[in-house]
């Protein structure tokens, strides 16, 4: 049984946080909301019992033993080194400690061994790279991808509650044939628009969000070699990314291999029947925790090369579900009588 803190508990990954330790039965002992003083007072529920919402203070960490962090970066920076120093370990989804040599960033169907090495701080990797590389790793296990070329198509939600307020405005005002209310999250109206523009640009031309699925992609994977060509694209659906993923290997691998090794791997499901309509959705995705994908065909000029279309709900196993099967990992690591 431990003692918990989720830090960000107001937001849009945080209220995830508080259904799925509900709902995968995490042993708490005693639980803790803590968001900032503008959330300060408002309630949350757990297991039927009212919360009230506690700004984050240095006191609020003492004796918390897990702290499931979704603030961002610049807050996750300040106050995540605090809380490990009070004895916590905390698994933070902002990127700040992503690419920290000493901080293990972690997708447990890939690289659940990494939690072993945490020095207080586990990073939950972005939302588009968990989702991808849930699909990458059966398939570089059993022909070692070389290069991975991928669109995204990601939802207002992964830009928090503001995100999903926004979309939520412009169809309001779409519909009433009003005026669209000016953009204030994205750079651009996202009512009938796909943005080719996700986080910041960098002198290199590609985003900060593209450049998280190369780097972290490489981290979780152990393997520095995969190269991956990344456009992110933000696009006027509430809850779920989409991403269309191109793979070339070493060696030859066909749709049907591809299928089976799916088949038989953790927390993916394959929806692949074109000839009857089925294949992963974003609006089927939403509210489960698996990552799904579909129209897996060959390239038609590399052997060595596979497409696909890959679903999952950012919040969930983008976000939330990943972070609490992070706790899950960390209490196995305990001998069975301390759990
Ligand atoms: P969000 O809906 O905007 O929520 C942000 C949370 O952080 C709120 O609870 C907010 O509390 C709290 N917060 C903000 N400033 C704070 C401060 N100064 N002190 C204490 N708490 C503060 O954002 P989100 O989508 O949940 O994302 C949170 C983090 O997870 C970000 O780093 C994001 O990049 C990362 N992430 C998001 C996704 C996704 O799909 N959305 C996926 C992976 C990772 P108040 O209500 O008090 O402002
Ligand atoms: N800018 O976790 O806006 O690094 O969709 C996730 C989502 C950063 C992250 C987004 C972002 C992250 C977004």
């Amino acid at each position: 049984m431990k003692n918990v803190a989720v830090v960000g508990a107001s937001g849009a990954v945080g209220e995830r946080m508080v259904r799925l330790l509900e709902e995968r039965n995490f042993p708490v002992s005693s639980i803790k909301f803590l968001a900032s003083e503008r959330s300060a007072g408002k309630s949350v529920t757990f297991r039927g019992e009212t919360f009230v919402i506690q700004p984050i203070t240095r006191e609020a960490f003492e004796g918390v033993e897990i702290v499931l962090s979704s603030t961002p970066s610049g807050v996750s920076r300040e106050w995540s080194p605090i809380a490990a120093a009070a004895g916590a370990v905390v698994i933070d989804n902002s990127s700040a400690f992503r690419m920290d040599a000493d901080v293990p960033l972690v997708v447990p169907e890939v690289n659940a061994g990494d939690v072993a090495w945490n020095k207080g701080i586990i990073a939950n990797p972005n939302c588009s790279t968990i989702q991808m590389v849930v699909a990458l790793k059966p398939l570089h296990d059993a022909v070692r991808i070389r290069r991975v070329v991928v669109s995204t198509y990601q939802s207002v939600s992964g830009a928090g509650m503001s995100g999903i307020v926004e979309l939520e405005a412009q169809t309001g005002a779409g519909v009433r044939n009003e005026p669209i209310p000016s953009p204030s999250k994205f750079a651009h109206p996202i009512l009938g628009n796909c943005l080719p523009q996700i986080d910041d640009f960098l002198p290199n031309g590609y985003t900060k969000e593209e450049m998280k699925m190369v780097h972290e992609t490489q981290k979780i994977m152990g393997d520095p070699s995969i190269d991956v060509c990344p456009t992110c694209v933000r696009v006027p659906v509430a809850y779920s990314h989409s991403e269309s993923i191109m793979i070339e290997a070493e060696r030859p691998i066909s749709p049907l291999e591809a299928i089976a090794l799916w088949k038989k791997a953790p927390g993916l499901t394959v929806v692949d029947d074109p000839a009857n309509k089925k294949y992963p959705l974003a609006a089927d995705a939403v509210g489960r925790d698996d990552v799904f994908v579909g129209r897996i065909r060959g390239d038609l000029s590399n052997p060595n090369a596979l497409v696909f279309w890959c679903v999952s709900d950012n919040l969930r196993k983008g976000a939330a579900t990943n972070a609490v099967q992070i706790a899950e990992e960390l209490l196995k690591l305990e001998p069975a009588g301390a759990r």
